[in-house]
């Protein structure tokens, strides 16, 4: 196992047969070194990327040959792609886009309006109310036509309501445009790429009542009153225990009724949320590719047509968001720190061939 892995290392970062088919295809001769998910997988299988690091060979060999498709890990969000002033900054963007075109991979943008990424020039707007929303109509109307021809769906807006209470959050662009906001945002980018897919993103739905019922509430809202939506991204940041897989069923349904898309975005699945572990063990090591396989065949499981993607919040271990978050040791994704799939990667690709 370990020389075929190494083979594959040694192949991604030396262009040596590495294309696609290096590893699409498992060989009976076992000279492939493993299966790669976008070879297999009936829907897209995506990754989050940061384009500073697509300069690395094996990196971006892996991501390449393994996915087919990609999200921004940042350089897509509002204080990303302008400066504090306003101007537009488009090259991490631009470049990670170039990138994906080339191999074919399919882009989720993420994500037009995200509180969390309120670049200075909104946050200290001087204008009116009604100039802030130009402002806002604007800088969604530029990116959504920059990226037309490249962008298959968009995260309209991001984490719009609080835990526990599930209210609207007092951001910036509820104060200033006002409870209905968030129609008007799904309106600007429809009306800037007709074809686009227009996606509300949040975590916490599968567990948190309040915010999951304000979420649907707003769907409920925004289809009765014929204001497109496509789909919901269940962020599944989750851990090898919590939540239950009923939960997160139960919630999948309840989009499905709605006629919506599901995009499993962000994931990643803690294993060390207690903080016991200073190595990942064997035995965590399975408990996480189990909980990977039940979540990926429980997707399998709904109706293609709701099957949108399963995107991973990162490539390996060590570059994961979740070890500064949480403050412990942490091995969330698929792949370890030496581009080595996981015993989850294997977990995964069992679930979406119908092995698992
Ligand atoms: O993982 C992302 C990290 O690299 C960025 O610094 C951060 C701020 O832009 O955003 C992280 O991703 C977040 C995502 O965009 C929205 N859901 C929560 C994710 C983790 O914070």
């Amino acid at each position: 196992m370990h020389l075929k892995y190494s083979f594959f290392i040694l192949c991604a970062a030396f262009m040596v047969g590495c294309n696609e088919s290096a590893v699409t295809e498992e060989s009976p001769e076992g000279t492939q070194p493993y299966t790669a998910l976008r070879s297999v997988a009936p829907f897209p299988v995506g990754v989050a990327v940061q384009s500073g690091r697509l300069g690395a060979a094996v990196h971006s060999g892996v991501v390449r040959t393994v996915f087919n498709s990609v999200t921004a890990e940042y350089e897509m969000k509002m204080q990303h792609l302008t400066d504090a002033s306003g101007n537009f900054i488009w090259s991490p963007a631009d470049a990670l886009i170039a990138f994906a075109k080339e191999h074919d991979m399919q882009i989720h943008g993420h994500t037009l309006v995200w509180h969390q990424s309120t670049p200075a020039w909104l946050a200290n707007f001087g204008g009116t109310d009604a100039e802030f929303e130009d402002a806002v109509r604007d800088y969604i109307t530029t990116v959504v036509t920059r990226y037309k021809e490249d962008v298959v769906s968009w995260d309209v807006i991001n984490e719009a309501f609080e835990d526990g209470t599930g209210a609207l959050r007092n951001s910036v662009f509820r104060r200033r445009m006002g409870p209905d906001y968030i129609a008007r945002l799904f309106q600007y980018t429809r009306a800037a790429d007709p074809d686009v897919l227009l996606f509300y993103n949040d975590y916490g739905t599968i567990w948190d009542a309040a915010k999951r019922d304000s979420m649907f509430a707003m769907v409920d809202d925004l289809q009765s009153r014929g204001i497109p939506i496509d789909g919901i991204g269940l962020q599944m940041h989750i851990t090898h225990t919590f939540p239950a897989l009923q939960n997160i069923v139960e919630v999948m349904d309840a989009m499905v009724q709605r006629g919506l898309k599901i995009h499993i975005s962000e994931m990643d699945v803690r294993v060390n949320p207690e903080g016991d572990l200073l190595v990942l063990t064997d035995a965590r090591s399975q408990l996480q590719k189990k909980r990977v396989s039940e979540i990926a065949a429980a997707f399998m499981d709904l109706p293609e047509e709701y099957r949108f993607a399963i995107t991973w919040w990162g490539l390996r271990d060590p570059e994961s968001w979740l070890i500064d978050f949480w403050g412990n040791p942490e091995w969330g994704l698929l792949f370890n720190a030496e581009y080595q799939p996981k015993p989850a990667y294997e977990g995964f690709l069992e679930a979406l061939t119908g092995r698992g």
